[in-house]
């Protein structure tokens, strides 16, 4: 298909489809069944790109195959709007970030026409409309009243070079995920969601998703919310008042706990410094100073040498009243657990580097191997945490020596009554007896944090609340949202550390409503992240305004069948989507828990085995491909380069292949058009078998994703085609045109205006896009045939074809419903029937 031609059939189609809303997905009375496809909506950051091609491909063929199968198919489109890239570039360029913004959305939305894409165009959103914005703020109170949105002040993730705090999804090894700056902290007040409350609902529903979701996805989730259970265990500390309580997951291991350890920059740890000698709190100072420079990750990395100060101070073990002394050190974080732990140098590898390079004694608790017997000693150290002991005489095996900590699974020893306990065992003892004690309890802990979504920036939703003189926060009432975004009229949008909004200062200075006492707006605007957290719902009444989404709408649509797109969101936009979603239905607005059913990633387009980016200079250019071969070609040569979720290297894909492929096909429809009548029976045999093997197979491959392996087909049965006409019994033949209208109806999945085109030339109305498919012929499916000898009393009366894998029953059934047979066997009776499937059967009869 050359590019003029292509070019002329997409400008047809696309007309055609667009006059009559073909893919316009039907409305309350449509009583087929339904299915959601959705692709991850695109941010407006410029043209179409590769990726792009590949993503809504994947998501057409879906939606495609769903309407061929009878549904009622709601596939629709919008734009993630709001965001840092239209600031930045607004900023720039000295513009409003509107401008590029929408400027943006126009292009990509010529983009996806040109591609074919069966959107229903009618349900567009932008999320940066004021239509869909006011429904973020609507969100946002109804987290407010049901206490998942509040303030707190804490330890922030900072970009120096965006000037915006992030969300710890948003740091990626330390790094700004969008600029690549490296992160700080700050100490900052700003807006949380509450989605801790959540953990274990977002961990456990994971389960449900297993087999739908890519297995890679459903680990990546469960290690970012990384929910650990044990226990708290609460210590006294000499000289001072209450407890210090540390999160454990190894309580079993308590007698073996020789020092403690809490986070530098804790208040704890400043604390118990202050109330230290001079020395020790100058020391500690200068070890926080330096700790304040380091990155989370240098932190929690493994083989960076341990640092610390010793605090001089002491904690009293609960268990055995031992004094541990008190370190700082920051392998210890301040936010997770307590900021504080007990440290068992023996069974935990971190503490063990530690009491290494300080000297601090070493105890096994734990006997983990066989020819460990028990009799692992403890190590006595002097005043200064000198062993007294020579090294020396230690076993060979002892942790001191190896450097690896003992962490398997063994029996207790020198730990009291929990001796000769199995691992698990001892914690189920040890928690029993620390909460009789009371000093301590069985404990959770989740990596997951509260999902901070302030921004300090412009292009965003605003948070609608407002602040009164006397620091009191009020929500805007509902039905005064939207909360609109002020103009950039004497704004300065760049970067300084507070959002611009607070410059804005007829916007920020507002009253309260209904006493009219004066308050200023929250400056901030929300995360994009929560803009995504819910458009999928939007899509099923996008242009309501009454409600964000129309609750009868989503009892029909959702959740999604089909949720298809890139990896890099499988932690934050899948993870909110799915708080944001279980607080919906706990709100009981939706009667489902888990918003996407199935997930499929696609893998990356590259380049001779490298990421294409626009710095690097290798983009292969949608736009470009586009033009030079047209919509259904590219679409084709991307189907077919491999697998959806391998990544397709574009030296591999062919856009002149599928060219040739689909002028074939069109050709061979013209063929059937002008044949001369001839009167058939039948029609040739072998390419019967083909079409229908194919419109058996198609089904599973689609819904298997197995894209590449259905164009394959396609393109075997094109061939048969033209086999057939050329060396068989020409155009005229049934099965010819059978197998045209098969190709046609299937080709519509990746290459929708050729399909069009053939279907039309074949004599019918469009459009092919609904067509249902045809059901196979399970008697064209048969592959392999054998003759069967059917014998009565040994004398062969006649041979049957029969299927090769036929079973004894169903050929004894065959052959006797055979004439030849019955007249054989008429008036005797059978004694016995012998039967050799495929290939004999022998009826001995008497009379
Ligand atoms: C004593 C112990 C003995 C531990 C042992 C482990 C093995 P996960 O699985 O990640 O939850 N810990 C607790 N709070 C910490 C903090 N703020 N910073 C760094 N480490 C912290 O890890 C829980 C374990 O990590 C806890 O169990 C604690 O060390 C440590 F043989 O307590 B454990």
């Amino acid at each position: 298909l050359q590019a003029r031609q292509a070019q002329r059939l997409q400008e047809k189609w696309q007309r055609y489809w667009a006059e009559n809303e073909t893919f316009r997905a039907g409305g309350a009375e449509d009583v087929r069944p339904r299915k959601y496809v959705l692709a991850m909506f695109p941010y407006p950051s410029g043209d179409l790109h590769m990726g792009h091609a590949e993503n809504y491909l994947y998501s057409d063929i879906v939606a495609r195959f769903w309407r061929h199968r009878g549904h009622n198919v709601l596939n629709p489109i919008g734009w993630d709007s709001f965001g840092l890239p239209a600031e930045n570039a607004a900023i720039r360029r000295g513009a409003d970030p509107r401008e590029w913004t929408y400027q943006n959305i126009a292009q990509q939305k010529a983009g996806f026409q040109s591609y074919g894409v069966s959107f229903d165009w009618s349900r567009v959103l932008h999320t940066s409309d004021e239509e869909y914005y006011r429904w973020n703020q609507w969100l946002f109170l109804k987290l407010y009243e049901r206490g998942l949105a509040y303030r707190k002040k804490s330890p922030v993730n900072w970009c120096p070079n965006d000037q915006t705090v992030l969300a710890n999804e948003q740091v990626v090894d330390g790094r700004c995920e969008r600029c690549g700056a490296e992160v700080v902290k700050k100490n900052l007040t700003q807006w949380y969601f509450r989605i801790t409350d959540y953990a274990d609902r977002l961990l456990d529903d994971l389960n449900q998703l297993e087999g739908f979701w890519p297995h890679k996805v459903l680990q990546m989730q469960r290690n970012w919310i990384g929910r650990s259970i044990g226990a708290d265990v609460d210590f006294a500390i000499e000289g001072r008042e209450g407890v210090v309580t540390v999160f454990s997951t190894r309580p079993d291991t308590l007698h073996g706990a020789t020092f403690m350890v809490v986070a530098p920059d804790s208040d704890l740890a400043s604390e118990l410094a202050a109330g230290s000698s001079e020395d020790v709190r100058m020391r500690f100072q200068d070890y926080l100073t330096q700790v304040q420079k380091t990155s989370e990750i240098d932190r929690q990395s493994a083989d960076r040498p341990k640092t610390g100060v010793f605090l001089d101070r002491f904690a009293i073990n609960p268990v055995n009243g031992e004094r541990l002394p008190i370190w700082a050190a920051d392998y210890v974080l301040a936010d997770y657990g307590h900021g504080a732990v007990m440290a068992v140098p023996a069974h935990d590898q971190r503490d063990l580097d530690f009491a290494r390079a300080f000297d601090l004694p070493v105890k096994v608790v734990v006997d983990t191997t066989a020819p460990i017997t028990g009799a692992l000693p403890v190590i006595e150290v002097d005043e200064d945490g000198v062993p007294i002991e020579p090294l020396e005489s230690l076993d060979d095996q002892h942790p001191v020596k190896t450097g690896i900590a003992l962490t398997g699974d063994g029996r207790m020893i020198n730990s009291g009554e929990l001796n000769g306990l199995s691992k698990r065992n001892a914690i189920a003892r040890a928690i029993e007896q620390l909460e009789a004690a009371g000093t301590g309890r069985a404990a959770k802990n989740y990596r997951l944090r509260d999902w901070l979504i302030s921004r300090q920036r412009f292009w965003g939703t605003p948070i609608p609340m407002l602040h009164t003189q006397d620091g009191e926060i009020v929500p805007v009432p509902e039905e005064q949202l939207p909360v609109r975004l002020p103009s950039i009229e004497g704004l300065d949008l760049s970067p300084k550390g507070s959002s611009p909004l607070g410059a804005a200062t007829s916007w920020v200075q507002t009253t309260v409503p209904g006493t009219g006492e004066p308050a200023l707006r929250d400056p901030d605007t929300m995360d994009t992240f929560v803009d995504s957290s819910w458009y999928y719902l939007r899509f099923l009444s996008p242009n309501s305004d009454t409600v964000a989404f129309d609750v009868d709408e989503a009892r029909r649509w959702a959740p999604i069948d089909s949720y298809i797109g890139g990896v890099e969101h499988a932690i934050l936009h899948l993870l909110y989507a799915r708080f944001i979603t279980k607080v919906l239905f706990d709100m009981g607005l939706i009667d489902f828990t888990e918003p996407f059913s199935s997930l499929i990633n696609q893998g990356m387009v590259i380049l001779d085995g490298a990421k294409m980016s626009k710095s690097k200079g290798n983009l292969v250019l949608f736009q470009e491909e586009l033009d030079a071969y047209g919509a259904d070609a590219l679409r084709v040569a991307l189907a077919f380069a491999g697998p959806v979720e391998d990544d397709k290297d574009w030296k591999d894909v062919s856009t002149t292949g599928a060219q040739k492929f689909l002028a074939r096909a069109l050709r061979a429809a013209q063929d059937v058009s002008s044949a001369v009548d001839v009167v058939f029976d039948g029609g040739d045999a072998g390419l019967r078998r083909i079409t229908h093997h194919l419109l058996a197979d198609a089904p599973a491959l689609v819904e298997q994703t197995k894209f590449n392996v259905l164009v394959a087909r396609l393109m075997e049965l094109v061939n048969a085609i033209r086999k057939t006409i050329d060396a068989g019994s020409g155009p005229a033949d049934p099965a010819v045109r059978e197998a045209a209208e098969t190709v046609a109806v299937m080709l519509d999945l990746v290459a929708p205006h050729t399909a069009e085109e053939m279907w039309e030339i074949l004599g019918h109305e469009p459009s092919v896009g609904l067509v249902t498919w045809r059901q196979a012929d399970p008697l064209l499916l048969v592959e392999d045939t054998a003759t069967c000898a059917v014998q009565v009393n040994g004398k062969v009366r006649t041979t049957l074809e029969v299927p090769a894998k036929i079973g004894d029953a169903e050929l004894e059934a065959l052959a006797r419903a055979d004439e030849k047979v019955q007249r054989a066997l008429d008036g005797k009776e059978i004694v016995r029937v012998i039967v050799r499937a495929p290939k004999i059967v022998n009826f001995a009869v008497k009379g």
